[in-house]
């Protein structure tokens, strides 16, 4: 299946435009370790240059095609990308698939969620127009206030190679909706839908400026969008350690930022479970997109009274999941996203074993396949809570296991993390999923399942797992501002 890989500039103002360093980086497909393209490097002159764009699109002289239209309008625009994403859904997936190394069927979904997180966004948008004004009550009759919610403005939106158009589109969806003018940095791992989106905005005529895209390195792209004075909120999906920079850079401008980090969740499997089904669950928790998601439930919790018979099934469930190039019909399971990935799995594989764990399963590259980022989807017992494996994040395919007595030896388990994003528990008694779901420290808590995600549901973690929450209502709010207007309405003299 040959897939044609375009040749893209960065998007500035509504244009094509060549990074001015004239620097590209290359694209490798991480199945087969092929170049197969390239991708423009922006650095910080061309941050400037995106951020005027920006600024330009919000200004009621020079912008107004934006900056006066209202949410209808924005909703408009919204719909027209959502219907070309669709239109071009299957050579959009291909190209992902290549680019990140999920599976085709896995990336096809994905560009079903972009076309769905626009057009969620352009109701949203319609319904902003109706709640402006929203009467505040005062205690006085002498003074009357409302409530305007309005773009905060410039926004700065870095985002990660996992789920490389998604993601993007969680934050650019409700950026727009809201009315703000944007600059996406997509990874330099994988940028290649996000140079197509811009396409498709150019398509359907998204006024100069409103949406600009600049692939290129973080240090290079990212760093100067996150510090850029003109830029009003950055909005970050990606690792801990680059979060807490954008963070500090945020800070020294006063800047609001919503972060989406790591995460090592827990999967929490009681007794009385059906064993089949909670093996599903939890191996598809942890392998789905190659187990590189940030929610992944990574850190398996299961009760002693069933273990071994659980991690018999979990293991011939595992043992069937189909490896191979991400394009070949029926793969479940592609290559992580890079050399450097890969090296960092397997180096946490090795680490565990060092320090004692046993691995149930995997743990090496498939015999199969002698090119590509691939490492067999692996489940690593004899886990104590103080070994690397159980406490540090390693986005790649890889389960460790615990085993618990009581429900509060699970809790205490589960929660014994900086981490704070996702959270799962199997057990058919619903009282005690209840019970255990309030007690759980993450943003997100699954019961009887792991990982579905809908763009109506707030998204985002606690701890180091980031601040803000991302999608439904509260990914609106992250790009308004609130401002109250308070008219003096007696005529008697104050
Ligand atoms: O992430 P980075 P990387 C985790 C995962 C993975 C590790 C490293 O554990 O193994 O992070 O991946 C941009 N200023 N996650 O190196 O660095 C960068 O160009 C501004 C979890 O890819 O966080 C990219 O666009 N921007 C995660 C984005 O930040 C900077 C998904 C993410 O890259 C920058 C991805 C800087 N100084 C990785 N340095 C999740 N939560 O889903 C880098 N960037």
């Amino acid at each position: 299946m040959a897939v044609q890989i375009p040749s893209r500039q960065l998007l500035i103002d509504g244009e094509w435009r060549e990074p001015l360093l004239k620097k590209r980086i290359p694209v490798i497909n991480p199945a087969t370790e092929q170049i197969i393209g390239d991708i423009p490097a922006a650095t910080a002159e061309d941050v400037d240059l995106a951020v005027a764009a920006a600024r330009r699109a919000l200004s009621r002289n020079k912008g107004k095609d934006w900056a006066l239209a209202s949410g209808a309008v924005r909703a408009k625009y919204l719909r027209a990308i959502a219907a070309k994403i669709t239109e071009r859904k299957s050579e959009l997936a291909k190209l992902e698939a290549i680019d990140c190394g999920k599976p085709l069927d896995e990336a096809a979904w994905d560009m079903d969620d972009v076309a769905g997180c626009f057009e969620y966004y352009a109701d949203l948008a319609e319904g902003l127009d109706a709640k402006q004004k929203a009467p505040v009550s005062l205690p006085m009759g002498t003074f009357k206030s409302y409530v305007l919610k309005e773009p905060i403005g410039v926004v700065g939106l870095i985002t990660p190679w996992n789920y490389p158009l998604l993601m993007a589109v969680w934050k650019v969806a409700p950026a727009l909706a809201a009315g703000c003018a944007a600059i996406l940095k997509p990874s330099e791992l994988a940028s290649l839908t996000c140079l197509e989106l811009a396409e498709v905005c150019r398509d359907v005529g998204l006024p100069p400026g409103v949406l600009n895209i600049l692939t290129g390195l973080g240090p290079e792209a990212g760093a100067p969008l996150a510090s850029h004075p003109n830029v009003d909120k950055i909005a970050f999906t990606g690792s801990t350690a680059t979060g807490s920079k954008i963070m500090a850079a945020a800070a020294q401008m006063v800047k609001p930022v919503s972060l989406e980090l790591g995460g090592k969740s827990p999967i929490v499997v009681f007794e009385d479970v059906d064993l089949d089904k909670a093996a599903e669950w939890t191996a598809f928790g942890v392998f789905w997109t190659n187990g590189q998601i940030c929610s992944a439930t990574s850190r398996l919790i299961v009760h002693e009274s069933i273990a071994k018979e659980f991690l018999d099934r979990l293991v011939k469930w595992t043992k069937n999941i189909k490896i191979s190039d991400p394009l070949e019909e029926g793969c479940r399971l592609g290559p992580v996203v890079s050399g450097g990935q890969y090296e960092k799995v397997l180096n946490f594989i090795s680490t565990a074993t060092s320090e004692g764990a046993t691995i149930l399963c995997g743990g090496v590259r498939p015999e199969h396949l002698k090119k590509g980022f691939f490492v067999e989807p692996t489940i690593i017992t004899d886990v104590t809570t103080s070994m690397q494996i159980w406490r540090e994040e390693v986005f790649g395919p890889v389960l460790c296991v615990k085993t618990f007595s009581t429900e509060e030896e699970a809790l205490d388990l589960a929660n014994d993390t900086h981490y704070g994003l996702g959270a799962a528990v199997i057990s058919n008694d619903l009282e005690r999923c209840d019970r255990v779901s309030k007690a759980l420290q993450a943003g997100i808590v699954w019961i009887n399942c792991s990982q579905p995600c809908f763009c109506q549901a707030p998204w985002g973690g606690n701890k180091r797992s980031g601040y803000g929450r991302e999608l439904g209502e509260w990914g609106l709010e992250n790009y308004l501002s609130v401002k109250q207007v308070t008219q003096y309405v007696s005529d008697e003299p104050w």
